[in-house]
C-alpha cells in the first residue's frame, strides 16, 4: 500500500528578461524533500498560457498529489507573497514564452470571476514569517501566466473535489532576498503544511 503523501511543488522557467527564475530553482532544489511521510515532487512549468496548465494537468495525473503548491517570481515585490485569489482574466503586458498575448480576455468563458486559494493564507504567511523573511498575503496573482495556472489549478480542485490545499507563493528576486533564505522559508512552510496534515 502506498502510504506516502505527495506535495506537488511547481516552479516556472525563466521568461522575458529574467535570466533565471527562483521558482524553478527552488522547485528543483526541493524536489525529493521528505518529512514525516510526505515527499515533495518538484515540476517546472512553461511560462505559456497554452502549455503551463497542460503540463500541470499531466503532472497531477502522473503524481496524484495530496497537496499542490505553486511558486512564481514577482520580481518587483519585496518579500514572499501568498496569493488569496486567482482571477478569470488574462491581460499579458508582454507575450508569454510561446508568443501568446491575450489582452483582457477571460481564462474561461464559463468560469467564475475569481477563485479563492484553498491553502489557508494567513497561516501560510505566518509560517513563512516565522523563518524571518518578509511575508504578506496578496490579493492579486497578476494577470499573466502565474494567475492563469493558479486559476486552472483551483478550477480543477473544485471540479475534482480535491481535499488537499492548493496555493500559490510569489517569490521576490534573489537580489532582494537570497535564494538560500527563500528556500529555508519554504521549508518552514512545508513543515507547517505537513504538521497541519492539510
Ligand atoms: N512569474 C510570472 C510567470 C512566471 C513567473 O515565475 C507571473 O507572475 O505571472
Amino acid at each position: 500500500m502506498d502510504a506516502e503523501r505527495r506535495l506537488l511543488l511547481t516552479g516556472f522557467e525563466p521568461w522575458a528578461d529574467h535570466a533565471a527564475n527562483p521558482a524553478e530553482v527552488l522547485a528543483r532544489r526541493l524536489d525529493g524533500w521528505r518529512h514525516r511521510g510526505w515527499r515533495v515532487c518538484g515540476v517546472v512549468l512553461p511560462v505559456a498560457l497554452d502549455a503551463g496548465p497542460a503540463v500541470l494537468t499531466a503532472a497531477r495525473r502522473d503524481l496524484r498529489p495530496h497537496a499542490v503548491l505553486h511558486l512564481g517570481l514577482a520580481a518587483s515585490r519585496p518579500g514572499l507573497t501568498v496569493e488569496r485569489w486567482a482571477h478569470n482574466v488574462a491581460d499579458f503586458p508582454l507575450p508569454d514564452n510561446r508568443g501568446a498575448q491575450p489582452r483582457g480576455e477571460p481564462l474561461a468563458e464559463d468560469g467564475p470571476t475569481r477563485l479563492a486559494a484553498t491553502l489557508p493564507v494567513a497561516a501560510a504567511v505566518h509560517a513563512l514569517a516565522a523563518a524571518g523573511v518578509p511575508a504578506t498575503p496578496s490579493a492579486s496573482a497578476g494577470q499573466f501566466v502565474c494567475n492563469a495556472v493558479l486559476y486552472a489549478s483551483l478550477r480543477w480542485a473544485a471540479a475534482a473535489r480535491f481535499a488537499g490545499p492548493v496555493g500559490f507563493v510569489h517569490l521576490p528576486s534573489p537580489q532582494t532576498l537570497a535564494l538560500d533564505t527563500q528556500e529555508r522559508a519554504l521549508e518552514r512552510l512545508l513543515r507547517w503544511l505537513v504538521a497541519a496534515q492539510l
